[in-house]
């Protein structure tokens, strides 16, 4: 069975020096080589800081809005101040993508507590740690859009609303990284998480969708799912076209009596999903919903966004 495991890879650390990057830090345009950070910034210490990934395509950043809104949000819930307005943070965003000449690229976000000392009390911390990595980005394999991925449930649960909001992209992603470890020890590409109810969530990268009849069903935030930005695109694609989104709680018995199911991310858009805990889903090829979705989705990034060359 493939092992391939959904990735981003801007490739290794040498090949990204060699490439040259520009790296915003902290007010600063430095080369790669010179993006360093302190041993005790609470980002590295506790995870202590937020974080976004965002796609430009055809030189425009796409949703880049709605990405800086949900990085505040997320950065207001921990109660970290970003010393940076929103229209500052879009400027940031866009040099960055400018220096490195991008035109269809995947841009981090990072802003962390800061340097502190050893001892959780952020209030130490002196300055927020901000950080914008614009690179070129390895798509991934085509055959996954082709053929499908499989996926598995994994053990690992979803992080719960009653601890730190799971719609928090925080740097605490340990959850995410042990279910994709255990997807990736099974041979599939990704993992499938739940609640402690049973209840379907998301993946570790990815919101998922259900396709029965001409209706989409996806798990509801409030059971802690991410907000992702590319999944409201969807919704509002598929309304737009005149199908029912149905966003509430099912089970994994819904996903394998689904017609269809895909999984939706920045990175890897919209990607079909044929195979679900060994059980085939509807006829085991991409359903016919899914590959409209995926390609009207496709379209749009590719018309609208905030342009990075003027
Ligand atoms: N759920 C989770 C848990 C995520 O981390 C999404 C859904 C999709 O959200 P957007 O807004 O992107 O549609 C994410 C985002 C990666 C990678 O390398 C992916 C994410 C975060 C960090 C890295 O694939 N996912």
């Amino acid at each position: 069975m493939a092992k391939a495991a959904i990735f981003l890879s801007a490739g290794s650390a040498e090949e990204v020096t060699r490439l040259g990057l520009k790296i915003y830090l902290n007010g600063k345009y430095v080369d790669v080589r010179n993006a360093k950070i302190s041993i005790f910034d609470h980002g590295v210490l506790y995870g202590d800081g937020v974080f976004e990934g965002i796609r430009a395509y055809k030189g425009c950043i796409f949703r880049l809005k709605q990405h800086l809104e949900r990085l505040y949000a997320s950065a207001k819930y921990i109660m970290l101040k970003i010393p940076l307005t929103l229209g500052q943070m879009t400027d940031v965003v866009v040099n960055t993508c400018r220096m490195n000449k991008i035109k269809d690229g995947y841009i981090r976000l990072v802003v962390t507590r800061g340097p502190g000392t050893l001892g959780l009390a952020p209030w130490l911390c002196t300055k927020p740690t901000i950080f914008v990595i614009a690179d070129r980005i390895k798509l991934y394999p085509e055959e996954f859009y082709k053929n499908g991925l499989s996926i598995i449930t994994v053990p690992t649960l979803r992080n719960l609303p009653e601890t730190t909001s799971p719609r928090v992209k925080s740097l605490n992603y340990l959850n995410n990284i042990l279910a994709k470890i255990e997807a990736h020890n099974s041979g599939v590409q990704e993992a499938l998480m739940l609640n402690q109810r049973g209840y379907v969530v998301e993946c570790s990268g990815e919101n998922i969708f259900i396709v029965k009849g001409s209706t989409l069903y996806t798990p509801p935030v409030y059971l802690g799912a991410l907000k992702g930005i590319t999944r409201d695109c969807i919704i509002e694609i598929a309304t737009h076209l005149g199908f029912r989104v149905i966003e509430e709680p099912f089970t994994r018995f819904d996903v394998f009596d689904a017609d269809e199911c895909f999984l939706t991310g920045t990175a890897a858009e919209g990607i079909p999903v044929v195979k679900v805990d060994n059980r085939i889903i509807g006829n085991g090829r991409p359903g016919k919903i899914t590959k409209l979705l995926i390609k009207k989705y496709r379209e749009i990034t590719s018309t609208d966004g905030v342009m990075i060359y003027s």
